[in-house]
């Protein structure tokens, strides 16, 4: 089946760029989202958010004619679908975007297309996936049955690093899961129009399995990482220097402590490892409250810091989730300056963020948090670094910032 023409489903951090680069190879790309700004800035080719050569691409791509943007599906050879799949009440996953993309691409198919789950799911999401499809159209079949037209139905997880997202979605091996072995195969030759790594084929739930299962190892293995500085805290040892000493053993590879994890996948995905298997997921769970419960450590140690000061000055190095990036959602930095903004009504937090021009509205609203530039925070009472920007690395290898009381929770002085 030649594919020349692709709707992509949701224009956010991993269907956009995927968008751009499959537009840039010369397919016809229609991108879909329901958010009205998204789809205007598409079509302006610009981007709704910054991620490394991304404008260029899609910049390029809507000149040349091959991507543009819409609020609804149209006919195409090809569907991805990347849409959110946040998790809901006690951690369960919310499928419900994907459930509206199917039902709003459904009416579009023809038969023989192929349909791409691209959003992390847990077990099971791909085939509820082809089921929404076809209860909206009854007319079509994933194997042909009783001279239905086929579609065809797969898994392809997104595992790009974001920062480096146009580097990965090109260098990185894709793990394709189909519904059935024709989907998997066509599948395939959709993700080497741009993919140079490779391609692995398996069945749909393996695919999705295997996108949790990443996650949740790196998940398991920053948790170590943050119990360990808490135990280094406790016996009175510097934990960066521990972990450096013991990765010189060949086959010790310790990651690095920090604030706590976030972002939208790491601290979002074992969850759906725990949902599917609640009983046997007991170390993946126990990874998610470490990691989850470290942020308020570092609140009570910035706490415990300015104890008998009566209106004291805390810095907040970095609000983003993690290094070299403008992304604030679901940041352990932006949580522990609001916490403390909370706790310490009578305290000033100077926050600094070099990538953003102006604070989120939840600390902005706090009204005893600023936003200072890293050259204005000198005299705080406390330092906490929160992110390890390389603008901090630089700054803070003077040794101004050592005469005041610093929490560095991202190794930054080690
Ligand atoms: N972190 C630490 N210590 C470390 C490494 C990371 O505290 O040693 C923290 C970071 O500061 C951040 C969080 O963990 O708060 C996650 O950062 P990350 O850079 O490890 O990963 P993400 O969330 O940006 O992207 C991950 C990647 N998954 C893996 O590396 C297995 C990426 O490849 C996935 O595509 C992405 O999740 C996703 O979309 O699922």
């Amino acid at each position: 089946m030649e594919i020349n023409t692709v709707g992509v489903i949701g224009l956010g951090y991993i269907g956009l760029p995927t968008a751009a680069i499959l537009a840039s190879k010369g397919v016809k790309v229609v991108g879909v989202d329901v958010k009205p700004s998204t789809v205007e800035a598409v079509n302006r080719g610009e981007v709704p958010f910054v991620e490394p050569d991304l404008a260029r691409e899609v910049a390029g791509a809507v000149q040349q004619g091959t991507l543009r943007a819409t609020d609804t599906p149209e006919p195409a050879d090809a569907f991805i679908v990347a849409v959110p799949t946040p998790f809901q009440g006690d951690h369960e996953p919310d499928l419900s975007c994907i459930e509206e993309a199917a039902k709003a691409l459904a009416p579009q198919l023809r038969g023989g297309e192929l349909l791409v789950l691209e959003s992390t799911s847990p077990p099971g999401a791909t085939r509820a996936m082809a089921e929404w499809v076809l209860e909206a159209r009854p007319d079509l079949s994933l194997d042909g049955a009783d001279g239905r037209p086929q579609i065809h139905v797969a898994h392809c997880p997104e595992r790009v690093l974001p920062g480096r997202v146009m580097i990965e979605l090109v260098t990185n091996d894709r793990i394709v899961g189909g519904l059935t072995s024709e989907a998997a195969r066509l599948a395939k030759d959709l993700y080497a129009v741009f993919c140079q790594g490779k391609i692995l084929l398996t069945d749909a739930v393996t695919a999705e399995m295997a996108k949790l299962v990443e996650n949740s190892y790196r998940d398991v293995n920053i948790a170590f990482a943050n119990e360990l500085s808490l135990i280094a805290d406790k016996v009175g040892v510097d934990v960066w220097e521990l972990i450096r000493l013991a990765n010189h053993h060949p086959r010790v590879n310790i990651l690095q402590p920090g604030p706590g994890v976030g972002g939208h996948c790491i601290a979002v995905d074992p969850w759906f490892l725990v949902d599917a298997a609640p009983e046997q997921a007991r170390l993946v769970r126990t990874a998610r409250e470490v990691n989850d419960s470290k942020p308020q450590w570092v609140v009570d140690k910035a706490v415990a810091a300015v104890e008998g000061i009566e209106a004291p000055t805390i810095a907040a190095l970095g609000l983003a989730f993690k290094a070299d990036i403008d992304d604030l959602r679901e940041s352990p930095a932006r949580r522990i300056v609001a916490e403390l903004a909370d706790r310490l009504p009578q305290a000033q937090i100077l926050a600094v963020e070099p990538h953003v021009r102006e604070l989120p509205e939840d600390l902005a609203g706090r009204g005893n948090v600023v936003l200072k530039d890293l050259d204005q925070i000198w005299g705080a009472d406390v330092t906490i670094v929160l992110v390890d920007h390389s603008d901090f690395r630089t700054a803070l290898a003077g040794d101004a910032i050592r005469r005041t009381s610093v929490i560095d929770t991202r190794g930054v002085l080690a």
